[in-house]
C-alpha cells in the first residue's frame, strides 16, 4: 500500500486506488478531539509530538494511504511573528485586517519565521507511518483573502477590491504569502514530507481572468520553487481553471462542484501529451446519507476514474466536522476493494479521449 499514493501521482496507476481524505484529521475523530483538549489550534500545530499524533490518527482508524502532516495555512503566518489566532467555529481570524499600505508594508518586512517545530513534526509522522506524509500549504490568495478581510469572509471583497484599487501592493502581499507558503513547505520536506498540496481553497472565487493576472503568478512561485516534490494543486469551484492548475502540478484536485468525467477529458484535451492525475471528488455532503447511497456515489466517482492515467480518490473538500469515522473506513475498504475487482488498464488511448 505504501507505494500507491506516489506511484499514482507519478501518472503510473497502481494495483490498488489510494484514497486519503482532506481534513481527515480534526474534529470528526474522538481520538482528535481528546488529545487536542485545552490546546489551542495554532499551539497544537506547534507540538511536534502532537501534530504528529494528529497527523497519524486518521492512518490508523481508516487505512488510507497518505497521511496530511497536521497543520494549518496559517501557521506560516504565526512563525513570521504575525498575530493570528484560530476561533473555535470560526476559523482563522488577524489581529487586525490589512488594507491600507502602511499596513501590508508592514506585515511584508515580517521574514519567514522558525520553521523547526514543523519539521520536528513531520519527522515524528513519518518516523512512525508506513504511508506517505503529504505536505501542504495555502496558495497566495487563499491566505491573502484571511489578511485583508481579517477573518473568514464569503465573497473576499475587501481581497478583491485590493487587486484593482492598488496592483503594485497586491502582489507584493501575495509574493510575500508565496514567500512564507514556500518556507513552511520546505520545513515539511526537510522533516521528510514526500509531496505536497497547495490549497488554492478561495479561486473559485475570481473570474478565471482575474485569477491568472492577480493570484496565478504567485501560486506558480510556490509550485515551481525549488523544493523538488510532486505536486497536487486543488481550489473549489475551479472547473475553468483545470489547466491552469494542471500546468504546474503532477496531479489536479477535483472539488465537489465539477463534473470529474468532464474534468479527465478537459484536462487531456489540453495537455494530449501529458500524464492525467486526477484526485476527488466525493461530495462531502454524501457522507451523511446511508451506505447504499454512500457506495453507489464512491463506485461512480471510481469508475469515471478509470479514463485518467492514475486517480487519487478523496473528497470534493474537507470532511465535514460531524462526519461519522465509520463511513470514511466504509469508503476507504470500497475504494481498496473496487481496484481488486476491476479491469486494471482501461486507461483508453489518448486518441479515444482527444475527441
Ligand atoms: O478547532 C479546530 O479543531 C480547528 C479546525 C481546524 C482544523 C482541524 C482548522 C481551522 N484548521 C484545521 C487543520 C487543517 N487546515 C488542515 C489539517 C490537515 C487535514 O486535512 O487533516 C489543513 C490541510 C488545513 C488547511 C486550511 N486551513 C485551508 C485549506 C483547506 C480547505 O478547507 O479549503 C483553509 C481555507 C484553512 C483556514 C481554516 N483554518 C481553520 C478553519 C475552520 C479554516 C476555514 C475557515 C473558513 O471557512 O474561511
Amino acid at each position: 500500500m505504501t507505494a500507491n499514493f506516489l506511484s499514482a501521482l507519478s501518472g503510473n496507476r497502481p494495483a490498488v486506488t489510494p484514497v486519503w481524505f482532506m481534513r481527515q484529521a480534526g474534529r470528526s475523530l474522538p481520538e482528535y478531539r481528546k488529545v487536542r483538549a485545552g490546546t489551542s489550534m495554532l499551539e497544537a500545530c506547534l507540538i511536534p509530538e502532537l501534530a504528529a499524533e494528529i497527523t497519524a490518527q486518521p492512518v490508523r482508524r481508516y487505512g488510507v494511504d497518505a497521511a496530511i502532516f497536521f497543520s494549518d495555512i496559517t501557521v506560516p503566518m504565526k512563525l513570521a511573528g504575525v498575530p493570528v489566532e484560530i476561533v473555535p467555529g470560526v476559523g482563522p481570524v488577524m489581529e487586525q485586517p490589512y488594507r491600507c499600505a502602511k499596513d501590508v508594508k508592514e506585515l511584508i518586512a515580517h521574514k519567514p519565521g522558525d520553521g523547526s517545530a514543523v519539521t520536528q513534526g513531520v519527522q515524528l509522522a513519518v518516523a512512525e507511518l508506513s504511508v506517505p506524509v503529504l505536505a501542504f500549504a495555502g496558495a497566495p490568495f487563499t491566505m491573502a483573502a484571511y489578511l485583508v478581510e481579517g477573518r473568514p469572509s464569503r465573497d473576499h471583497l475587501a481581497a478583491r477590491t485590493m487587486m484593482y484599487a492598488e496592483p503594485e501592493l497586491w502582489y507584493a502581499l501575495v509574493d510575500w504569502c508565496a514567500e512564507i507558503s514556500i518556507a513552511f513547505l520546505q520545513a515539511q520536506k526537510v522533516g521528510g514530507a514526500c509531496a505536497f498540496q497547495l490549497f488554492d481553497s478561495w479561486a473559485g472565487a475570481l473570474a478565471p481572468a482575474i485569477y491568472r493576472k492577480y493570484c496565478a503568478p504567485a501560486a506558480q512561485k510556490i509550485l515551481t520553487a525549488d523544493l523538488g516534490l510532486p505536486r497536487i494543486h486543488f481550489g473549489l469551484g475551479t472547473a475553468a481553471l483545470l489547466p491552469d492548475f494542471a500546468q504546474h502540478a503532477e496531479a489536479v484536485g477535483i472539488d465537489y462542484r465539477t463534473d470529474i468525467a468532464a474534468a479527465i477529458a478537459q484536462l487531456r484535451k489540453s495537455f494530449p501529451d501529458k500524464k492525467v492525475v486526477v484526485q476527488g471528488n466525493i461530495d462531502p455532503a454524501i457522507l451523511g446519507c446511508r451506505s447504499e447511497v454512500v457506495e453507489s456515489h464512491v463506485a461512480q466517482i471510481l469508475t469515471a476514474g478509470l479514463a485518467a492515467d492514475a486517480h487519487i480518490v478523496n473528497l470534493g473538500h474537507g470532511v465535514p466536522k460531524d462526519t461519522d469515522p465509520a463511513v470514511l473506513a466504509d469508503i476507504v475498504a470500497q475504494v481498496h476493494e473496487f481496484s481488486a475487482v476491476s479491469p486494471i488498464s482501461p486507461v483508453p488511448s489518448k486518441e479515444v479521449h482527444r475527441g
